[in-house]
């Protein structure tokens, strides 16, 4: 069974977890049929967890000290721990051949840069949106408690400033979008891939703050001829294969 670590907050069943990175795993899982659980722990456990089973660090701090990230997994059929989502997918593409290939050969670069540029160029859009929501009742005291102390510069933005976020997010999108066939549920068209993990996390990372019932959640599911919709019901249209805790507020 695969162990896949995101990070605490006071959602619970479906809800749990929140990483974007953790997203795009959950999804790769998810289209490959792989079961897994997912273990949430509080942001400040990250490091201490990450080395007690051997996780490496993703990259390294302003300092030079080695930065460890969420998500990393455990693989208890292979012994294997692997850390940053990329890696962790490229992985399961390897170890289980038999399920679909989310970096089709050939498209190594491609996948892996999507990802980088779209961080960049979709997400920081909306970050400052979400970010001056923090904190929700939905954060544990202890995230709520690392943001303020790592992120101090994550201020209340305007109605304007919270109006142009969105419209950036909504118009990057649009870039994605316009490069896609009028009816392609998929980046590549008619199959899955890495990049549609990315798409994917950016958008369910925004349920913690948005869900079903809100309206910015339903707009942005009409977005473009409601292609963003599209994607998130390929996935909820797939057996699940998270296994629940028996704890439901682990
Ligand atoms: N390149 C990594 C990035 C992962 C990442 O940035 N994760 C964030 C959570 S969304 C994290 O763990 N941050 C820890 C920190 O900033 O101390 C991946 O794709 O897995």
């Amino acid at each position: 069974m695969i162990t896949l670590y995101d990070l605490k907050t006071l959602h619970t069943g479906t809800r749990r977890g929140i990483s974007p990175h953790t997203w795009k795993v959950r999804f790769a899982l998810r289209f490959k049929g792989i079961p897994y659980t997912l273990r949430c722990i509080e942001m400040g456990d990250i490091e201490a967890t990450a080395k007690s089973i051997g996780a490496l660090p993703t990259s390294k701090k302003a300092d030079g000290s080695p930065q460890y990230t969420i998500p990393f997994i455990q693989d208890s059929k292979t012994g294997k721990v692997i850390s940053d989502s990329f890696d962790i997918i490229e992985y399961l593409d390897i170890t289980y051949p038999e399920t679909i290939s989310m970096i089709p050969k050939g498209t190594r670069l491609l996948q892996g840069y999507f990802g980088q540029a779209a961080y960049k160029i979709i997400a920081t859009q909306i970050m400052p949106v979400s970010a001056s929501l923090i904190p929700t009742p939905y954060h544990t005291q202890g995230m709520a408690e690392w943001f303020r102390i790592t992120r101090p510069d994550f201020v209340k933005v305007s109605p304007e400033q919270e109006k142009e976020g969105w419209e950036k997010f909504r118009s990057e999108l649009g870039e994605v979008a316009r490069l896609m066939k009028e009816t392609d549920v998929f980046a590549m068209g008619d199959r899955v891939s890495f990049a549609d993990c990315v798409l994917f996390g950016q958008l369910m990372v925004l349920k913690f703050f948005w869900n079903e019932e809100t309206t910015e959640w339903k707009e942005m599911m009409n977005w473009h001829g409601g292609r963003w919709g599209r994607l998130i019901a390929a996935y909820y249209n797939l057996p699940d294969v998270e296994v629940q805790p028996e704890d439901p507020s682990s």
